[in-house]
């Protein structure tokens, strides 16, 4: 079900004409606008008018969340305050926020672009969407609120919280659509499974989920559990918030980033240099529709890949793989690179557990250590001490084998992991506190 069919099945040729016209128009506000994105330009010798060709963007200097930081809370604007209509915030890296300011016209980009991300569910104006992700100045609520508005279905903006009340709603109204974090999706999934809900008439269909990493795992049990296709959403609040890119319903596998809107790159995350299309790196972002506060060659520090292949659903913007972690979430455990989606993809499908886990790192006598807690589902815990102690050396196999590491492994009791209603943590580094 395409949004704007137009632009989202543009031959190549049409597309790159769009962008390079658009990003020249950016990196020209860039320049002009902000005082730090000049300096680093002028730093690094390069013009507006240096950017003849797209190829000409890895001539542009990188910007990350440091800039942000160092120009908190609006330096990085370039628009005046006068035509910004809206702020969001994300976590900085310290205990500022990262502030994002929208114009008007982001605001409509925006929209439409969440817009054709529930096109690529399949959903239209015919139906119900329930948005649980978190509102305020995460990004969440409100970006997939406003593109849910655009397409013209009926949204129901329950923001993320009250499990149960949720549901309620979403039986009573006839929800077609829920949108929310994937380990919140996964509560819901859980609380109906323990409470008994009735289904009988459940009227959900798929679920969009986004904001943090998940697996294949994941994704069959909340499919299980709540009885939808669910499909994976990215964005971040320097790009836009949602809806940067999303998988589409008839592949499941890729999302499909709005090149109209965002320019993808993949580099070497030690060098920067840039990676061909396939291979697995840091993904690099532009905006080049942005007004309020562009981003150019934003360093996101999510591990992907672009998929060179073309999709069957018909779509021609470039799709970039499930992220894959972050290069500032990869945990280094005696030498050995470790991704928490490594573990999570080790465990789900052992029977008797549950895919809630954490991962706590320790310096013991100056070595790396790792415990891995594991949560038991309810009704398989057995009584028996030998069937517990197999089930944990299953567990620990299953993650050794995956991580090549070896790991402590303690088996949780049911619902004791800590739970969230946004994005859920999978690692305590007790190493950092020393
Ligand atoms: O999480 C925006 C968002 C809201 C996306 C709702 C999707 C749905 P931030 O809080 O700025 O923005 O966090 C951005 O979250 O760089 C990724 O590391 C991670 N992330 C976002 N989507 C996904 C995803 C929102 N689908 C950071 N899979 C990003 C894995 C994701 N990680």
């Amino acid at each position: 079900m395409y949004w704007n069919k137009e632009m989202e099945t543009i031959d190549r040729e049409s597309l790159e004409k769009i962008q390079l016209e658009r990003l020249q128009k950016t990196v020209v506000r860039m320049y002009n606008n902000t005082k730090f994105y000049h300096d680093r330009m002028d730093a690094a010798g390069v013009k507006p008018e240096d950017i003849k060709t797209l190829k000409d963007i890895a001539k542009l200097p990188f910007m990350d969340k440091r800039d942000l930081r160092d120009n908190y809370p609006t330096d990085t604007f370039a628009a005046p305050r006068e035509e910004i209509v809206r702020i969001h915030a994300s976590s900085g890296t310290t205990g500022k926020p990262i502030v994002a300011g929208y114009t008007r016209n982001d605001l409509d980009m925006w929209s439409e672009a969440v817009a054709r991300c529930l096109g690529c569910a399949g959903i239209t104006a015919k139906d119900t969407v329930q948005v649980s992700y978190g509102y305020g100045l995460f990004t969440g609520g409100l970006g997939v609120h406003d593109g849910a508005t655009k397409m013209g279905c009926t949204v129901v903006p329950t923001s993320a919280g009250n499990t149960k009340r949720q549901l309620m709603l979403m039986n009573d109204l006839g929800t077609n659509a829920v949108c929310c974090t994937p380990s919140y999706a996964l509560m819901m999934g859980e609380y109906i499974r323990d409470n008994g809900v009735d289904k009988s008439n459940w009227p959900l269909r798929v679920g969009i989920f986004g904001a943090e990493p998940w697996t294949e795992g994941m994704r069959t049990e909340i499919e299980a559990l709540l009885g939808v296709k669910a499909l994976d959403i990215y964005g971040l609040t320097e790009t836009v918030g949602p809806g940067v890119a999303m998988e589409c319903i008839e592949g499941q596998h890729g999302l499909h980033m709005w090149e109209d809107f965002f320019i993808p790159e993949i580099v070497d995350p030690e060098t920067g240099d840039p990676l061909p299309d396939g291979e697995l790196g840091e993904l690099v972002i532009t905006t080049i529709c942005k007004e309020g506060m562009p981003t150019v060659r934003f360093r996101t520090h999510d591990l992907t890949r672009i998929i060179p292949e073309p999709c069957k659903c018909g779509r021609t913007h470039k799709r970039i793989e499930r992220l894959k972690g972050r290069t500032d979430d990869m945990l280094i455990i005696r030498g050995v690179n470790v991704f928490p989606s490594q573990v999570e993809a080790a465990i789900t499908g052992i029977p008797g557990i549950a895919p809630r886990y954490m991962l706590i790192v320790d310096r013991v006598n100056n070595l790396d250590t790792l415990e891995i807690q594991v949560e038991m589902l309810p009704d398989l815990i057995s009584d028996s001490v030998r069937e517990i102690e197999n089930l944990r050396m299953t567990v620990k196999n299953a993650i050794e084998q995956i991580l090549g590491l070896g790991v402590t492994v303690t088996l949780m009791n049911p619902n004791t992991i800590e739970r969230s209603e946004g994005k859920s943590k999978h690692t305590i580094d007790k190493r950092k506190l020393l």
